[in-house]
């Protein structure tokens, strides 16, 4: 017989009830797996119907040299060190962004990092390039990390940092650098970037300047299934307060090449449950993407019938996991995605960065 928590958690979930932080915390620890995946893709049919969404862009990472260093990260290095150091000229990350606008991509993904010299300038300028070279393609850039890094290498506020990109042309951010909002464990993950209140403060102000923002939380390292439930309280709280998240993607921790490989990586179950126990938990988040560079293509592919409607884009040369050893392809086509939603049984869907739907397959 069902126990009576799950009974009471189901009729919560059917009924609309918001769940709360022991309700997750028990899917974790005593949920079966298909009951919740079960639950979890009644929500998505609700939310999304069998649209599952993806698009076309191009991810470009301007520079790996990285004042943070966090533990978790395999990508950032020294500027003198080892590991290749490298940073991207305005002209050679146009050059390398002109490639990629001739396939037919609808937007640019551009994330950096924390380089010690760069003025918040060059950032900007990247920014204006593109918006006047490709006016049409969506510019999504910076973590609310690198945001929070801008305002404090420039002396101006996170509203003007945010005001002075989206004048040059940003028109919206990224979900990474949230891992996991718990200052404790941030402390020894991340003790160098902006801590939970920053980053969530950068997201708040994105979204009153009209600046729609994804969140992400990095799972599977020091973490409890507690932390991960109260992060994903704290963005829904965030979210009833200032509208502004479009998606949630959970990135599972991959160890190679990281001061943490002695963590084991996740196990596809954790993977699951986690992507369906974040659509049950975040009742105001629309959707919920299966970043297939970080899950791989089959566990991306079952987790559509854990809850996802999304699985993100084409991607073309992911850097920043395959430095941590995803085994996954950097990109791949836009035939191979749709075959590969269809073959799910939903239908796949092209949407901009914004969610406005372009092609059905
Ligand atoms: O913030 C870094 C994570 C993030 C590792 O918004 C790692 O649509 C696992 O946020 N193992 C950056 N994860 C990437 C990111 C992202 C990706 C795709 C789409 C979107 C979106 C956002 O990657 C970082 C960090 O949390 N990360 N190193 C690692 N070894």
């Amino acid at each position: 017989m069902e126990p009576m928590m799950m009974r009471s958690i189901t009729e919560k979930i059917r009924s609309g009830i918001r769940l709360e932080a022991a309700d997750g915390i028990y899917l974790y620890e005593a949920g079966d797996l298909l009951t919740i995946g079960e639950l979890a893709r009644e929500k998505k049919l609700q939310k999304s119907g069998r649209h599952v969404f993806f698009n076309v862009n191009c991810h470009i990472n301007l520079t790996n040299i990285c004042v943070s260093r966090c533990n978790f990260c395999a990508f950032g290095v020294d500027k003198e060190g080892e590991g290749g150091p490298y940073l991207m000229t305005p002209e050679q990350v146009f050059e390398y962004g002109a490639k990629a606008a001739g396939h037919g991509i609808t937007e640019f993904h551009i994330v950096s990092a924390m380089h010690p010299d760069m003025p918040f300038d060059y950032y900007l300028e990247v920014i204006k390039k593109f918006n006047q070279a490709f006016p049409d393609i969506h510019i999504q850039a910076f973590t609310a990390v690198e945001i929070f890094y801008f305002s404090q290498i420039s002396g101006l506020s996170i509203r003007e940092v945010l005001s002075a990109l989206k004048e040059a042309g940003l028109g919206s951010m990224p979900g990474g650098g949230a891992e996991i909002l718990n200052d404790k464990l941030r402390r020894q993950l991340c003790p160098k970037k902006a801590m939970s209140d920053e980053w969530l403060e950068v997201h708040k102000t994105a979204h009153e300047l009209g600046i729609k923002t994804n969140c992400t939380m990095l799972f599977g390292h020091i973490e409890s299934y507690k932390d991960r439930i109260e992060h994903m309280i704290r963005l829904r709280d965030l979210q009833d307060s200032a509208p502004g998240f479009q998606s949630f993607i959970p990135l599972p921790f991959l160890p190679e090449n990281t001061k943490m490989a002695n963590i084991k990586r996740t196990s596809a179950v954790d993977d699951l449950k986690t992507i369906a126990i974040s659509r049950l938990m975040l009742d105001n988040i629309d959707h919920i993407k299966a970043f297939w560079i970080m899950l791989g293509l089959p566990v991306a592919q079952i987790a559509l019938d854990f809850g996802a409607d999304d699985i993100d884009g084409t991607v073309i040369e992911e850097r920043i996991m395959h430095a941590a050893g995803a085994e996954t392809q950097k990109g791949i086509t836009k035939d191979e995605i749709v075959a590969l939603i269809k073959e799910s049984g939903y239908i796949p869907t092209e949407r901009d960065t914004i969610y406005n739907i372009l092609a059905t397959f």
